[in-house]
């Protein structure tokens, strides 16, 4: 499976195009526009997201309510866009008219200035409409589609937010993957702590007050994974790092880690490995999970814990300094709409992304033409697994 996706944050739509999932996959609109809203969604947002209902269409691919094997194509209207008729034209258009909302102040943090050395822009709004964070809504639309695959060969996936702004969530033991999706789904900050979420919100309304922005760590957990997912045989076939790549790519993703991550360099090994057990029911297990449920690059059975990091969002309304690309002269950054913090949004994105890489790790491993034949793959290696 592969994916592109396409469109500015406000041209007139969004679009990507999948291939390579599988045929007679049950998949309608509802299941990705279920995920568009909770990107949407989340305490801090800003005033884009009143603007926008993103909702899906799907051109290609899918018949009758199933895929067909053939590529998949969505789109998703970007209703701002009819305010920009002129600013965001395709066909040339007077000089006057163009240079409304014309950019030449970077924000410090964001793509402007680089990207316009590298392309020679005269207005950065080039580097901008295609850096904003605005694109992950189709990385969210495809990760439904990756979920809706994984969903049927019963593997699971949530996502929590453990450091918001800086505040440390206290996590309770022992929930399983449904229990954090199902407390994170009626937290507005995406926490599991239900105690800690007025002072949460309460912080982000003073951030927003002081013009600033926020970040924070988001996990996200999968459950369910077949053992011996990438390969331990070539760099480029270790499936940690390919997600690793995957969440990094996320806009204003830092850095990530799994399991123990960071940690595991405070500690001895007798205290990092975990150790290995057996039982007639269950097969091979760990009896801790500090690795985050790889191996070698390779999937190991325990659920994949993966965290990223993700940076404030660079679009301050109480701008950094910055200088001007045409005169050299230091001027406040340009001051553009932005959100305190979209970071239970960017939660849904990370789920998306490492959903995507997971899916198309097993579509790799596993004959994947059609549902059934995968279906029938993943048992049989269930079933050799727990035998081994
Ligand atoms: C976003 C859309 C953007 C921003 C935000 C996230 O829309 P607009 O630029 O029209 O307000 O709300 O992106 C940024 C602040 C950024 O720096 O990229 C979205 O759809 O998530």
């Amino acid at each position: 499976m592969r994916y592109l996706t396409a469109g500015e944050s406000h041209g007139p739509r969004l679009t990507a195009i999948i291939e390579g999932v599988p045929a007679g996959l049950t998949l309608t609109a509802a299941d990705i526009n279920a995920d568009l809203k909770r990107r949407q969604g989340g305490y801090g947002r800003g005033a884009r997201m009143q603007i926008e209902t993103d909702q899906v269409e799907i051109t290609s691919g899918v018949r009758h309510g199933k895929t067909t094997g053939a590529p998949i194509t969505l789109h998703v209207i970007n209703k701002d866009y009819q305010k920009w008729l002129d600013i965001m034209a395709v066909e040339d258009i007077e000089d006057r008219l163009k240079s409304k909302r014309r950019i030449t102040h970077p924000r410090p943090g964001h793509a402007d200035l680089v990207g316009g050395i590298k392309y020679r822009f005269d207005d950065l709004r080039n580097s901008l409409e295609r850096s904003s964070a605005r694109e992950t809504t189709m990385r969210v639309a495809v990760g439904a589609v990756a979920k809706r695959l994984l969903a049927e060969l019963d593997i699971d996936i949530a996502n929590h937010v453990v450091v918001f702004g800086g505040k440390e969530i206290d996590v309770p033991e022992g929930l399983t993957v449904a229990d954090i999706r199902m407390r994170a789904s009626q937290s507005e900050v995406s926490i599991v702590n239900p105690e800690r979420e007025e002072e949460i919100k309460d912080y982000i309304d003073q951030i927003k007050r002081d013009g600033d922005t926020i970040g924070g760590i988001v996990e996200t957990i999968v459950g369910g994974v077949p053992v011996g997912l990438g390969s331990y045989v070539q760099w480029d076939r270790k499936l940690d790092a390919k997600m690793a790549q995957a969440v990094v790519s996320i806009n204003a993703f830092k850095g990530v880690e799994f399991g123990l991550g960071f940690q595991a360099g405070y500690r001895k090994g007798s205290q990092v490995m975990d150790e290995i057990v057996w039982s007639k029911e269950t097969g091979y297990r760990r009896s801790s999970n500090n690795l985050g449920g790889f191996e070698g690059g390779m999937t190991n059975g325990e659920p994949i814990i993966v965290r990223g990091v993700m940076k404030p969002i660079p679009t301050l309304y109480k701008p950094l300094m910055s200088v001007d690309i045409e005169t050299h002269e230091p001027y406040k950054a340009t001051v553009e709409r932005s959100d305190p913090t979209a970071l239970p949004a960017a939660g849904v994105v990370m789920e998306a992304v490492v959903a995507t890489v997971l899916a198309t790790e097993i579509m790799e491993k596993f004959s994947a033409d059609n549902m059934e034949e995968l279906r029938e793959a993943v048992e049989q290696h269930r079933r050799f697994v727990k035998e081994f």
